[in-house]
């Protein structure tokens, strides 16, 4: 079925792998992306040149009720192994729909490929998280390739009782050699080093690089994040709001071969960075409502060739203000 605008289909729905819904959402340009339903996921980010910038595992598996190795699966209402749930929650398992009447956004958008999902609690997940909810999730593929995810959770319970829940957008980035890769803005931060018992810590000073196994969570980080792969002269910049928080993961050898959908190698080919609320979870009374946006583009690049300066990503230069 095709929702055609101007004649372009800038929405698309349709089957994926093992038959599930998908949407394929495209710009003029060339740019696209795809969101299953299953998980409310983000499975594909490509440019204007076709080409993917988010990792999918190879031995990914599209069936429930396992997570899908990629793209950005959504941890809600509980982040990693803090709190009494499955780890990462429930969310990225399960089945959302498409929201026929989403409430309007405080800003109207020109954007055309867009698609809205929702998630609401099941009689199981009550048995799990007792708690009235509507999740919103709109995904929008901007005209320049950008993508943004703006998830609204609303209490809906009538019972008086707040609820508090924590996040993660669990985005894997493609790259191309995790050892030339270099995160920049989370210098000098603090954070918890979920391979020391969640101890806490105070990054150094420079840029972070990659040379073994890392799982740290930074806490009360800036609202923009650079990810510099020198190789393919590319960096990926990460904007974020109402999320303090961001995750840095990547298993490297040993644990990559401890995950049945995980090849060996391939975590010389992804980063995890992930923006989160964790440190301090989100508590909603009935009736409120929480907003947590993120949003994704790329510019060229190749920091030695100076012709970018992450500075100047990470503080705005004229071409990075939002
Ligand atoms: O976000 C980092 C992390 O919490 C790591 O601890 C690691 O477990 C990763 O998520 C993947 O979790 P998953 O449940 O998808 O295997």
């Amino acid at each position: 079925m095709a929702e055609a605008v101007d004649d372009f289909k800038y929405v698309d729905f349709c089957k994926g792998i093992n038959g599930l819904d998908k949407v394929v959402l495209r710009e003029v340009r060339g740019s696209s992306a795809e969101v299953y339903l299953y998980g409310g996921q983000v499975t594909s980010w490509k440019n204007d040149h076709g080409e993917e910038l988010l990792f999918m595992s190879n031995k990914a598996i599209f069936k429930p009720p396992k997570a899908i190795r990629g793209g950005i699966p959504i941890c809600f209402p509980q982040f990693a192994s803090h709190g009494p749930l499955e780890q990462h929650g429930f969310a990225r398992n399960k089945f959302w729909s498409i929201d026929t009447n989403p409430p309007p956004f405080p800003t109207v958008s020109t954007n055309k490929a867009f698609v809205d999902l929702i998630l609401k609690p099941s009689d199981e997940d009550a048995k799990v998280w007792p708690h009235s909810y509507e999740f919103r999730l709109r995904v929008t593929l901007g005209p320049g390739g950008d993508l943004m995810l703006t998830s609204r959770i609303r209490n809906t319970g009538m019972d008086g009782k707040p609820f508090s829940f924590t996040f993660a957008y669990h985005t894997y980035f493609s790259v191309s050699d995790i050892s030339e890769v270099r995160v920049e803005g989370l210098e000098t931060l603090d954070y918890l080093d979920n391979l020391k018992g969640r101890e806490r810590f105070t990054e150094q000073g420079d840029s972070i690089t990659f040379e073994s196994e890392m799982d740290k969570i930074y806490l009360s980080t800036p609202t923009k994040i650079a990810i510099l792969d020198h190789e393919k002269k590319r960096t990926f910049v990460l904007r974020k709001d109402g999320l303090p928080d961001a995750v840095v993961w990547n298993p490297w050898d040993k644990k990559a071969k401890s995950m049945v959908d995980f090849g060996d190698d391939e975590y010389k080919h992804m980063l995890c960075v992930e923006a989160a609320c964790v440190e301090k979870a989100i508590t909603l009374k009935p009736g409120e409502e929480w907003r947590g946006r993120q949003e994704l583009s790329t510019v060229p690049s190749s920091y030695c060739s100076g012709q970018l300066d992450p500075r100047r990503v990470l503080e705005g230069g004229p071409e990075f203000d939002s």
